[in-house]
């Protein structure tokens, strides 16, 4: 296998020039997607491809695909990619660096004036977090047909802006058919965003599944009343409902350790006021593990909890589950190319499940994947204080390299 070592200088100072783009004040990134932040930074990666020589082109959600020509035209791509929108209170990293991970590898190959057997690609895929249009990886998740076109292009923010308009005022719904890139694997690099590497002092993580994820909307309706007039006896107080269900929530995940999280990120009260009881309230619950099992059972005891809660509370609680991605094991052969790649560098490695949901799950309903963790600190994501260090975004570059390299070689 070659001896190319990407550049980490140049790595990070590509992320923190695209990192000004939807910049915060506490030294994150706010870059909804289809915004015009998304925008601006989409056009970086199309030029900035464009630049090594790539073809870009665009499909009917919006997901961007750098083709690098190999030597041999009839071999299928070989893939990397992630994402380039944020959280509301997202930080320089998540998705970021695989989608720069991807370019510096593309460039690497520049500097040595090396050209591959087979085709490269660098994908930046549309809405992979779900913020402002649900549920996430939506881009991923139409090009492998999880999503159709059209239920992906008539959902709507909260403003009522929907996917279809707001992709359209950014200019990038793109005439390439969903699907129609086909490629031999793919590979994702990504931030941990979770403890385990850095407190096991691992420099880089195989990952070997992602868990399952279940995401639901929930209403509770009960009565609004005068906040000074309505003795609390006589009260079907919305929001106290839903208080006690998360409490609940937080309960039932316990229950099931180490793995099982559930969290209720939304609540809004309507039309509310400070001196009503509020009698109507939605919220949204987001619940993981790596086993289905483990999965329906929490499901099957949040809905007994509804019925209880309602009961004490005078109120009526529903959910609906509008999102559900079973628990996804990785290709064992790319899984192989990650752990022979950071083993060339001398890395230290730990297996991880992700605790985040990726692209390359649903990426690998389709195709050969695999994904390379680098640590968090402080396990800190989906936080404007998100950071990795530039060493440890260059060993997952690294890594990144040396396992396309490896399945080039191998013919895969
Ligand atoms: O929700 C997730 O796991 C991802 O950040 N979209
Ligand atoms: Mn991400
Ligand atoms: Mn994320």
């Amino acid at each position: 296998m070659r001896n190319l070592k990407i550049d980490p200088r140049r790595l990070w100072d590509e992320i923190h020039e695209t990192g000004k783009i939807g910049a915060t004040a506490k030294g994150g990134v706010k870059r909804l997607t289809l915004s015009d932040e998304d925008r601006r930074v989409r056009d970086w990666f199309r030029m900035r491809a464009e630049k090594l020589g790539c073809t870009v082109t665009v499909d009917g959600v919006g997901n961007m695909f750098a083709l690098k020509a190999g030597k041999n035209p009839n071999r299928l791509p070989i893939a990397m990619g992630s994402h380039l929108d944020t959280q509301p209170t997202g930080g320089k990293f998540d998705g970021i660096l695989g989608v720069h991970a991807g370019i510096e590898v593309l460039q690497t190959l520049a500097d040595n004036d090396i050209q591959t057997d087979a085709p490269l690609l660098v994908i930046n895929w549309t809405n992979e977090e779900g913020s402002r249009f649900s549920p996430a990886v939506m881009g991923s998740g139409a090009f492998v047909g999880a999503f159709s076109q059209a239920e992906v292009l008539a959902k709507t923010d909260r403003d009522g802006v929907s996917f279809g308009s707001a992709l359209d005022s950014i200019g990038y719904r793109g005439a390439q058919p969903l699907g129609a890139m086909k490629m031999a694997a793919y590979f994702e690099l990504h931030i941990e965003q979770g403890p385990y590497l850095e407190a096991e002092n691992k420099d880089v993580g195989v990952v070997t599944l992602v868990q399952g994820i279940r995401w639901f909307n929930g209403q509770c309706v009960g009565m609004d009343a005068h906040a000074g007039a309505t003795p609390m006896h006589r009260r079907a107080d919305a929001l106290l409902g839903v208080a006690r269900l998360a409490d609940r929530l937080e309960a039932i995940a316990l229950a099931h350790a180490p793995h099982a999280v559930a969290t209720m990120g939304v609540i809004d009260v309507k039309e509310a006021s400070i001196n009503v009881v509020p009698g109507l309230v939605h919220f949204t619950i987001d619940l993981r593990d790596p086993s289905d099992h483990v999965l329906d059972a929490m499901e099957a005891e949040i809905q007994k909890a509804l019925a209880e809660i309602g009961a004490r509370s005078g109120v009526t609680l529903t959910i609906n589950r509008f999102w559900n991605a079973a628990p996804l094991p990785f290709d064992p052969v790319c899984v192989d190319a990650v752990r022979q790649a950071a083993a060339k560098s001398g890395f230290t490695t730990r297996d991880c499940t992700s605790g985040a949901s990726h692209d390359a799950a649903y990426m690998q309903n389709i195709v050969p994947s695999a994904m390379i963790f680098v640590p968090s600190k402080d396990g800190l994501s989906h936080n404007e204080l998100e950071y990795s260090s530039l060493e440890d975004c260059g060993a997952g570059a690294q890594v990144l390299l040396d396992a396309v390299l490896l399945m080039d070689e191998a013919g895969h």
